[in-house]
């Protein structure tokens, strides 16, 4: 339907332009195209083709950050209508999200924070880099019914796995539940590591979710 605008957001990010990034997701503002959408079929798919395109050499490390940076504008400026537009208004559940050791990317936990928060879910983000024993302190802070642990870095994606170890090792577990996500991570390395759920997007992690919590 709004291919053309899709369009160019994708090529906005490929071109790692930041102020067309910007000006594409105040017009998704100005006209009422579902965030999502815009998310979904524009921005991500943009951000893939860099990746695909770097791991074929054709592009370099400052290209991925240009068009990291550019993706992450627009999510700025498209978060507070996404959060404008949640529907739940209960507490479904409490959720810790987190990056683990050794990894910085945010964007892939940042979005499914973002929709697990503007699905009724209370979220807590503690960042990327973060080390096991920090995910298993604020599990226990906040009582998390969730922890969610993003790893985008065949190198660190067995950080997962130490999650769900440290977990059970201070006694948290089965009670909360694990969801894992991030390019190398998929059903069967979830049920290998023993985590309760995996998603490859935002959607399906708030499914997910809510089926952990039986509110499906
Ligand atoms: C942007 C990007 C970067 C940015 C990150 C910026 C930031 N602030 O996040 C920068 C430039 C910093 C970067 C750095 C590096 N990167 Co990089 N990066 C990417 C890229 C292009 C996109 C990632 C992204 O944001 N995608 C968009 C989001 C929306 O998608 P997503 O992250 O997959 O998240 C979705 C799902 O996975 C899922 N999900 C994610 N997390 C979770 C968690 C849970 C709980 C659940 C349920 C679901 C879920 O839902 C999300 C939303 O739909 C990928 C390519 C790719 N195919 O992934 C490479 C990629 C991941 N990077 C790669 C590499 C190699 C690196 C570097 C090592 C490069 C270098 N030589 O320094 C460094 C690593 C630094 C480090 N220690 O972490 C490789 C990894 C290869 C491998 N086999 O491990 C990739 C695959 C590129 C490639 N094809 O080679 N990178």
């Amino acid at each position: 339907m709004h291919e053309e605008l899709f369009e160019a957001m994708r090529q906005s990010v490929i071109d790692g332009d930041t102020a067309a990034a910007s000006s594409l997701a105040e017009q998704v503002l100005a006209t009422g195209v579902p965030p999502i959408d815009a998310i979904d079929l524009g921005f991500v798919p943009g951000l893939s083709h860099v990746g695909k395109l770097f791991g074929e050499g054709e592009l370099f490390l400052p290209d991925m950050m240009l068009a990291a940076r550019a993706m992450q504008k627009a999510l700025a400026i498209l978060e507070p209508e996404l959060k404008r537009l949640a529907t739940a208004r209960v507490v479904v559940g409490r959720v810790v999200m987190g990056t683990v050791k050794g990894d910085i990317h945010e964007i892939g936990k940042n979005l499914v924070g973002m929709m697990l928060a503007t699905s009724g879910f209370e979220v807590t983000d503690l960042g990327v880099d973060v080390a096991p024993e920090r995910f298993v302190e604020a599990a226990r802070e906040h009582n998390a019914d969730i922890v969610g642990v993003s790893a985008l870095l065949t190198t660190t994606m067995a950080g997962q796995r130490t999650v769900v170890e440290a977990l059970a090792a201070a006694g948290l577990r089965p009670q909360t539940r694990v969801i894992v996500g991030g390019a190398p991570a998929s059903a069967a390395w979830a049920a290998e590591i023993g985590a309760d759920g995996y998603s490859e997007d935002a959607i399906g992690a708030v499914a997910l979710a809510r089926q952990l919590m039986g509110a499906a």
